[in-house]
């Protein structure tokens, strides 16, 4: 415990929630581009919500096998990481249909990177979010907005998720996933959602959730959620 009150609110916070392995994944991108959405189609454990500081809200998943902490602030990624994140993958979230903001997000990512050389050997699976929608970017055009091809020395995959309330399996995430997981050497099915877990429960689980954080967004307060699979 001693000395961990000078460290920075975030870097506290991590501490107490990555648990002793630190995260397999890194969930990064603006806010509203999907991460949550994510996170509740992964199904890998209870989400717990809260928000270090003014301005910038993280989740963590703790699953049976992995942790998976998400970050989402406003446009500034350029936070030093704690040594145990740099070992996770990366997966940066980004909103196909916001072709305005797309700069927004490279330079994100960039800052990102910039600020954590240690993760620039990483995996980066990056998930073009909301193909669902007429007029979304395509991968190809996701890929080129956010300069991905200039990051010769790093491994990156490009996937278009579709993750709409409707939609709770998407091949295209599984994808995406099983790529990452190989690529940090893990079974391919190491993120993968539990079989036996009953879609139509979580759908109900989720709503009900996510009417309980944006209430308590709404008073102002601080929002801790669990989650609890069905
Ligand atoms: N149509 C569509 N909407 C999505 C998709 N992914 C997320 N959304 C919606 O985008 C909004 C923001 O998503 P959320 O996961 O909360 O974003 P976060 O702020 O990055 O966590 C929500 O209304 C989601 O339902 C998608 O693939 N398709
Ligand atoms: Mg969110």
């Amino acid at each position: 415990m001693g000395g961990s009150s000078s460290l920075p609110s975030h870097l506290r916070a991590f501490k107490t929630l990555q648990g002793r392995r630190g995260p397999k994944i890194l969930v990064l991108g603006l806010p509203g581009v999907g991460k949550t959405k994510l996170l509740e189609a992964m199904k890998l454990g209870d989400i717990e919500s809260f928000s270090p500081f003014e301005g910038f809200m993280c989740e963590v998943v703790k699953g049976d096998r992995a942790t998976i902490v998400s970050w989402s602030c406003q446009g500034d990624l350029r936070l030093t990481w704690p040594k145990k994140c740099r070992k996770a993958g990366v997966v940066f979230v980004c909103d196909s249909t916001d072709r305005k903001g797309i700069s927004k997000a490279r330079i994100s990512l960039q800052k990102f990177f910039d600020a954590n050389h240690t993760c620039s050997g990483q995996p980066l699976l990056v998930l073009a979010s909301k193909q669902d929608v007429d007029g979304a970017m395509t991968c190809a055009e996701v890929t080129k907005a956010l300069q991905l091809d200039l990051m010769r020395t790093r491994r990156f995959k490009c996937v278009g998720t579709e993750l709409q309330d409707s939609v709770i399996d998407s091949p295209e995430l599984e994808d995406g996933l099983s790529w990452l997981s190989r690529q940090l050497g893990l079974s391919e099915d190491y993120f993968r959602k539990k079989k036996s877990q009953s879609s139509s429960a979580f759908r109900r689980v989720f709503s009900s959730q996510r009417r309980s954080i944006q209430e308590k967004k709404e008073t102002g307060r601080m929002t801790t959620r669990a989650r609890s699979a069905p």
